[in-house]
C-alpha cells in the first residue's frame, strides 16, 4: 500500500484531485491513501499566517520554518513506516518516467508543495530528502508537480486499471513515443484507418506498430533516440518508415501546418 501526503495550504485541491478517476479508484481499492496537511494549521500566531518578508529585501513572501517544518512532521506520524519528503520546486531535478518507477517502492511520499516565492532554505537543508521539477517553465506552486507526481506514479501501481497492459506499452516505458491509436469509425471523409490495423495480421500489425513507434519519435522528439540502443530489426524498420515519408501525413512538431 502506498501513502502519499500533499503538505500544502490549498488542501481543498489535492483533495478533489483525490475524488476523481484513477487515484479515487485507488483508495476506494485500498491501494492508496492520499492525505492533506495544511500549514495554517500549524501557524506560529495561531491566526493562520505562514508567510513573511524575505531577509535582504526583494519582492513577495516566503514560507516560514515553524509552520511548514510541524506540518511535515505531522505528516511523518500519518503512517508508521519511514517517509521520503520531496519538494516541488523549480530548483528540482527534472521528473522523468525512470524517477516515477523508483518512487513507486517508496511507502510513504511527503510533497511538499510551495507557493509564493519558495520557502526557507533552512527546511530544504533539514527536512527535505529530494527536490523535483516539472520543467523549465514557471507554475504559481507546487500543488499542480505534486499532483502529477502522485498521479504518475499511481497509475504504475499493481491493481491500477489498465496497469498490466498499458504500463508496458506507455510511451518512455520502452523510451520510444507509442504508434497512434483509431477507433470506429473506419473512415471519416477522407479520413481512412490504415488498412493494415483492419487486416487481422496480428504479426504485421505488431511490426507496423513498432515502425510507427520508431518513426514517429524519430520526427516528433529525435531527442529520445539519441539514448536507445537498436537491434538490426529495430533500424531496419525505422529506415523503412523515412523512406516512405512524404507519401503519408506524419506531422513534425511545431511543424503542424
Ligand atoms: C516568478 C517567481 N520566480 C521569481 C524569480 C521564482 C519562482 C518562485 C516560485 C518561480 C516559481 C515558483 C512556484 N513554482 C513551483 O512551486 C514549482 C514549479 C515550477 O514553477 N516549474 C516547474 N516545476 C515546478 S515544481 C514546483
Amino acid at each position: 500500500m502506498n501513502t502519499f501526503s500533499v503538505v500544502s495550504i490549498f488542501p481543498e485541491l489535492i483533495e478533489a484531485f483525490g475524488m476523481t478517476g484513477i487515484v479515487r479508484r485507488a483508495q476506494v481499492h485500498g491501494h492508496v491513501v492520499l492525505n492533506t496537511v495544511d500549514p495554517r494549521s500549524y501557524s506560529v500566531d495561531g491566526k493562520g499566517k505562514i508567510d513573511d518578508a524575505p531577509y535582504g529585501g526583494g519582492a513577495g513572501m516566503v514560507m516560514m520554518v515553524p509552520p511548514l517544518r510541524k506540518a511535515i512532521n505531522a505528516a511523518r506520524k500519518l503512517t508508521v513506516n519511514g517517509s521520503k519528503v520531496v519538494y516541488l520546486s523549480p530548483q528540482g531535478r527534472p521528473i522523468d518516467h525512470q524517477l516515477i518507477v523508483e518512487l513507486t517502492s517508496i511507502d510513504h511520499l511527503i510533497l511538499v508543495a510551495g507557493r509564493y516565492e519558495g520557502i526557507d532554505e533552512r527546511v530544504i537543508e533539514r527536512d527535505i530528502d529530494m527536490e523535483l521539477s516539472l520543467g523549465d517553465y514557471v507554475l504559481s506552486g507546487g500543488e499542480i508537480a505534486a499532483m502529477a507526481v502522485i498521479d504518475a506514479i499511481v497509475r504504475l501501481l499493481p491493481g491500477s486499471l489498465g496497469n498490466d497492459l498499458s504500463a508496458a506499452t506507455d510511451s518512455f516505458s520502452d523510451g520510444l513515443l507509442r504508434n497512434e491509436q483509431y477507433t470506429r469509425p473506419e473512415r471519416i471523409a477522407d479520413q481512412s484507418v490504415p488498412a493494415v490495423l483492419l487486416s487481422g495480421n496480428h504479426a504485421e500489425i505488431q511490426r507496423w506498430r513498432r515502425k510507427q513507434s520508431l518513426g514517429r519519435t524519430w520526427l516528433k522528439r529525435p531527442d529520445l533516440l539519441e539514448v536507445i540502443d537498436f537491434s538490426q530489426d529495430d533500424r531496419d524498420l525505422l529506415e523503412e518508415f523515412q523512406a516512405e515519408i512524404g507519401t503519408r501525413g506524419d506531422v513534425r512538431n511545431d511543424d503542424n501546418g
